[in-house]
């Protein structure tokens, strides 16, 4: 049987085949904000360890200067992509609703080659993200709560 492929299906079909990658990209994204920014249940959130989490998520070769771990619920983060938890802030960031535990670590100065030494910063603040297809992909700052 003679197959006669128009050039609309096949386009159609290359899109099909797309398709997964494009989701993966998706996931991809999101899986390394988790990794830079999230850490469900920290011990200490001292210097110490901001000197740790820092390396065991791959943020010092350089030494990052700034990268602050949100603690709680995942599904809370995700949710401020959503109107659940968040809303517009500025062009096309979000801020949350709800406030999160977190903790910033910041580098101490000096050369940017590891070892690298963080002092960390323990707050409770409403968080300012980017999303991407309805998923975190970008920690941008954090705010003080307003009061109720
Ligand atoms: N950053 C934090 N917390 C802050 C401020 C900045 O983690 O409070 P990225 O890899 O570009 O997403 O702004 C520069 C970098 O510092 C950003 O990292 C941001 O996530 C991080």
């Amino acid at each position: 049987m003679v197959m006669v492929l128009s050039p609309l299906f096949l386009v159609f079909m290359l899109g099909l085949d797309l398709l997964p990658l494009a989701l993966a990209q998706d996931d991809y994204r999101y899986r390394h904000f988790l990794t830079q920014h999230y850490d469900a249940k920290p011990k200490g959130r001292d210097d110490k360890y901001c000197d740790y989490i820092m390396q065991n998520r791959g943020l010092t070769s350089p030494c990052k200067d700034t990268n602050t771990f949100i603690h709680g619920k995942k599904n809370d983060i995700k949710a401020i992509c959503e109107d659940r938890n968040g809303e517009p802030y500025g062009g096309n960031l979000r801020i949350s609703k709800s406030a999160f535990q977190v903790t910033t670590c910041k580098h101490r100065g000096g050369s940017s080659r590891p070892p690298c030494r963080y002092r960390a910063t323990k707050a409770y603040r409403v968080i300012v993200i980017g999303c991407e297809n309805g998923l975190p992909v970008h920690f941008d700052e954090s705010f003080i709560p307003p009061s109720q």
